[in-house]
């Protein structure tokens, strides 16, 4: 049996019997799946997943790509390109893609859904895919010429990238220096460096398209004098696509990695063998809000794999918590010639349990609510309406999903790993590789402390709140409310004092930057609190989710229709519910307390006192 552990059952439960997801199934633009197409999809991936495309995941950590300087040509390991293969077999980037470039139909929810799977069995195989999603919001904003470059990247299965970083820009991308210099036939030339650059090469698409920030002479500094280009290694052929000459855009290096090792992380060289021909993006200069477009979609899948990746940890050291044996029962633990018990039955080891089990399905939960809100913005463009609530809702998620999803999953895995005692610190079992190959999830598509500031000062305050005070209204509303029949009353009341303590946290912090008007150094309790709100706005939507949870179990419970296995699954969700109620949300007290104790102190401490 392979590494990954897949919980389909938990995420079926999440789609259809708590957000209802089936309601808009089969209808609209997503007439072509209804309920029995998604669970075939689902169960068809998980196959999919756990077999061949989980395969290679060890193996390729071990013997990572490889680059030849000469030709700048990356190959990647035999048993990766069989897994790849696999997932390739079933097409199943079509989940991603309209109907209009061959897409299958399905709501993000059913897409993300999908995702975690492919995910959390080998992430590298899914963002070595990234190809036809890109190329789709290329052919939403491109002109007619980029639109056919789009649809050949998705019919012949070119590979993409996404290209902002350099040395000196990183979290800072409007630091960026590579230079655009407009040709006379109004083609541009790219010049500059640009490094860690995913999937910058690797050796199965016929063709690669980045997709590159740089900044046309004479335009200003910062982010929004950066334009968007889209630049093929191979020029294609006007006519076919056919991949032609090469085009001046070359790996140089290939980065040396704690982890995720077969994912390819490059340095980029461009126009220094041969010019670096590239095409303006929509031929308007709108490069950080068309990058957005992309870096939206990555953040959510950044989150997910975090996520997915905490899940299998999880089953996993469930799994051996099950079997080992070890020491005897607490209640029995001075009889020197008491049996002998699995790790589970200790207290300790069920505490572990616990906190891993209700954060990788609270977290779950998290990446599939807010894709309903993708699902909501899908359903309105197809009206021809927009949905600005379900946008902002969406916007506000996303770096939840992404900062809390992975410093959560990244802290609790260790969780994971302590579960094995030293076995789980060898290379016998998988969850070392988990911890190396998550660790990433905190740094790119914008570090922890970049979501942070992004989710107060851009989704809280730019949005004047509004919506914060929906998701809070609907928090409330549910703590208020009769959810449980009685069963989750203490939990509930818990859920609304937590939702008090980060109401009281938000007010705070808007204080400390009215504040700043008077005198700037005030905005530094901001930024000393940014990673805190992050962090304490996800434990109180994980708790009303995880409680939602509940209810629906309970729902369940009580119609009587689950047996045996589900009977189970039922209580466990219930049980985790109250964990995180009465273990976690009452950890917000002391976190508000602490943030509106926030002082100058630590900003005005002198750099040689560290
Ligand atoms: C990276 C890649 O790290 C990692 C891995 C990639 C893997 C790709 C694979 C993908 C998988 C695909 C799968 C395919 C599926 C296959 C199927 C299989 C089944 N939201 O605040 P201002 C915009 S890449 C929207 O002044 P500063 C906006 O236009 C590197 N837009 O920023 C705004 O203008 P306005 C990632 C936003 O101070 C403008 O920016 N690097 C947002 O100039 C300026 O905004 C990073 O992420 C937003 N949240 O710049 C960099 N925010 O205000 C992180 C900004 O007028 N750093 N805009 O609307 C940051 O994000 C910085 O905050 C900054 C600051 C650069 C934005
Ligand atoms: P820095 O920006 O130097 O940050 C260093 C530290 O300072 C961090 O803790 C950060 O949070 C903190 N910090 C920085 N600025 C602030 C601030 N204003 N306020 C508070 N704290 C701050 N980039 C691409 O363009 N395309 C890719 O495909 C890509 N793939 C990647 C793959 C890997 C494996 C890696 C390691 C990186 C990849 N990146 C990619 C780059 C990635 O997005 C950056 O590493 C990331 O944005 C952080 O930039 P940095 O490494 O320069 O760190």
């Amino acid at each position: 049996m392979g590494h990954y552990r897949s919980n389909l059952r938990d995420i079926e439960f999440n789609l259809f019997e708590v957000f209802g997801v089936d309601r808009t199934l089969g209808t609209g633009p997503f007439a072509e799946m209804d309920r029995d197409t998604a669970h075939e999809v689902l169960a068809e991936l998980e196959r999919v997943a756990t077999g061949p495309v989980a395969e290679s995941f060890v193996d390729a950590d071990r013997h990572p790509p490889t680059l030849d300087p000469d030709t700048g040509t990356v190959t990647l390991p035999e048993s990766f390109h069989r897994s790849y293969a696999a997932a390739q077999e079933g097409e199943w980037w079509r989940l991603y893609l309209p109907a209009h470039l061959g897409g299958m139909g399905a709501p993000p929810t059913i897409a993300w859904a999908a995702s975690e799977l492919l995910l959390g069995a080998n992430p590298a195989v899914f963002m070595y895919m990234a190809g036809p999603t890109f190329a789709a919001i290329l052919e939403n904003v491109g002109t007619e010429w980029q639109k056919k470059l789009a649809r050949w990247a998705i019919e012949r299965q070119w590979g993409a990238t996404m290209v902002l970083t350099e040395p000196d820009a990183g979290s800072d991308v409007g630091a960026g220096r590579a230079r655009a210099v407009e040709q006379p036939d109004g083609t541009w030339h790219i010049e500059g460096v640009k490094r860690f650059i995913t999937s910058g090469d690797w050796d199965v698409p016929e063709n690669i398209f980045h997709l590159v920030l740089a900044r046309p002479e004479g335009h200003g500094p910062g982010t929004k004098g950066l334009s968007m280009f889209v630049l093929p290694k191979y020029m294609p052929d006007p006519e076919t696509g056919e991949p032609g000459a090469r085009n001046g855009v070359y790996v140089t290096n290939l980065e040396k990695k704690m982890g995720l090792k077969v994912s390819t992380t490059c340095e980029l060289r461009f126009g220094e063998r041969e010019p670096a021909v590239g095409w303006l993006v929509g031929d308007v200069h709108d490069g950080i809000a068309q990058m957005f477009r992309v870096i939206e979609y990555a953040r959510m899948m950044v989150g997910t794999k975090a996520i997915a990746t905490l899940s299998t940890g999880y089953l996993n050291a469930l799994e051996f918590a099950r079997g080992r044996v070890q020491g005897a029962d607490l209640t029995q633990a001075s009889d020197k010639t008491a049996p002998r018990v699995t790790i589970i039955n200790h207290p300790d080891v069920r505490r572990m349990l616990m906190v891993q089990k209700a954060y990788a399905e609270g977290m779950r939960a998290l990446v599939l609510y807010t894709a309903t809100f993708q699902d909501a913005v899908a359903l309105a463009a197809a009206r021809g309406e927009v949905d600005e609530d379900a946008e902002r809702m969406n916007d506000l998620l996303l770096p939840i999903v992404k900062g809390v999803g992975s410093e959560r999953s990244y802290e609790l895995l260790a969780s994971s790993l302590q579960i094995f005692g030293g076995s789980g610190y060898l290379q016998d079992y998988p969850i070392e590789q988990y911890i190396r190959d998550a660790k990433i999830d905190t740094l790119y598509e914008g570090t922890t402390s970049i979501q942070g500031q992004d989710l107060f000062f851009r989704k809280i305050v730019r949005d004047k709140g509004r919506a914060l005070t929906a998701l809070l209204g609907q928090i409330q509303e549910f703590a208020k409310g009769e959810a449980g029949n009685g069963a989750l009353r203490g939990e509930r009341e818990a859920l609304g004092k937590a939702l008090e303590e980060c109401q009281a946290m938000v007010g705070a912090m808007v204080g400390f930057l009215t504040a700043g008007a008077e005198n700037s150094r005030q905005v530094y309790r901001v930024g000393l609190n940014t990673t805190r709100l992050l962090m304490s706005l996800g434990d109180v939507i994980i708790g009303w989710l995880l409680l939602r949870g509940a209810e629906a179990a309970l729902q369940a419970q009580g119609n009587g229709s689950a047996t045996g296995r589900d009977q189970a699954f039922y209580i466990g969700k219930i049980a985790a519910a109250r964990w995180f109620a009465a273990n976690v949300l009452p950890e917000l007290q002391a976190r508000r307390t602490v943030l509106e104790g926030t002082g100058l102190g630590l900003m005005e401490l002198p750099e040689e006192a560290f």
